[in-house]
């Protein structure tokens, strides 16, 4: 596909040193794995406020559990994509000219390490880490399937919860801050495959380009964040990272 790109986003790209890149479920489509929102999204015929709050979890623990087994089921089998491969190979190619690249992700599904990125901020947890609602313990686990669902914790039996940020949570301020810091410092902050609807995430755009950055959209539909963003790209964006990092010699 020939996207075309003006040459004047070609040269912003080779010539920022500090970049942030913010990623939402879109990244992961071509790897197989749903989004949540629109036609065929996870919520299309789920009711978000029963999968995705700490009062729906209350609700009906086996019932969240049964959602979240299931993508893990499908994230252990999905490979990165093109797209998550171009933006660890964009963050070495800075690394290797002392630069940087800070990839802020919602994505829970691990892919983004897999490709190989290392400055990888979880702004919404990772679905890969169970956390015990009665002693707080937290480890990694990638089994599947699980023992026992909802799974319990080891030590104190407590019931055990997916390593996410539901709706109505506190980010993880460790990530949070490093979001907010690589926003504010890069000349360059790239958004792809989010719908931009949910907040601090979608937030972050604007941080950026209040302090100069110039700012890139890749989606394939337009999003409320296309208008706010410099350059709006339309596509896939398994197509769109590789082709913008074409640009770098
Ligand atoms: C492609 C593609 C391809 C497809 N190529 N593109 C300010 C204003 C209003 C409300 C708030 C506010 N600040 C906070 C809030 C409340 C709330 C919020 O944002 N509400 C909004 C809905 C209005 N936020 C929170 O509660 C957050 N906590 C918080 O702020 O704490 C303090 C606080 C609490 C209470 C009140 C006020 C402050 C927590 C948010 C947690 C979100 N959690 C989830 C689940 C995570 C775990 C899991 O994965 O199961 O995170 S919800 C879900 O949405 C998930 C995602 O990370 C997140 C974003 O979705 P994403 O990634 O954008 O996916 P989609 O499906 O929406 O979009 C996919 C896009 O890809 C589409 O645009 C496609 O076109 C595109 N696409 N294929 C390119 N091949
Ligand atoms: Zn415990």
């Amino acid at each position: 596909m020939d996207l075309s790109l003006p040459n004047d986003l070609l040269q912003r790209i080779s010539e920022a040193r500090r970049v942030a890149v913010l990623t939402g479920a879109g990244v992961s489509a071509e790897s197989g794995l749903s989004t949540f929102r629109g036609p065929g999204g996870l919520w299309e015929n789920q009711d978000l406020m029963e999968l995705a709050t700490p009062q729906g979890f209350a609700r009906d623990p086996k019932k969240v559990w049964e959602w979240y087994a299931w993508r893990r089921e499908q994230a252990l089998v999905a490979q990165p994509n093109a797209g998550h491969l171009a933006l660890a190979r964009w963050e070495e190619w800075l690394s290797h000219r002392g630069g940087r690249l800070d990839l802020i992700t919602q994505n829970v599904d691990g892919l983004h390490q897999a490709a190989g990125s290392k400055n990888v901020i979880e702004l919404h947890g990772s679905g890969w880490v169970l956390r015990c609602t009665r002693c707080g313990r937290e480890r990694l686990d990638r089994t599947h399937p699980l023992p026992e669902i909802p799974p319990r914790c080891g030590e104190c039996q407590g019931l055990l919860r997916p390593g996410v940020v539901w709706f109505g949570e506190m980010l993880p301020p460790a990530a949070l801050v490093s979001a907010q810091t690589a926003a504010e410092n890069c000349e360059l902050f790239l958004v792809a495959g989010t719908s931009g609807t949910v907040y601090p995430a979608a937030g972050l755009v604007e941080v950026a380009a209040r302090q100069g950055a110039a700012t890139i959209e890749a989606n394939l539909e337009p999003t409320p964040l296309s208008d706010a963003v410099d350059w709006s790209l339309r596509g896939r964006s398994g197509e769109i990272l590789p082709s913008l990092i074409a640009a770098l010699d």
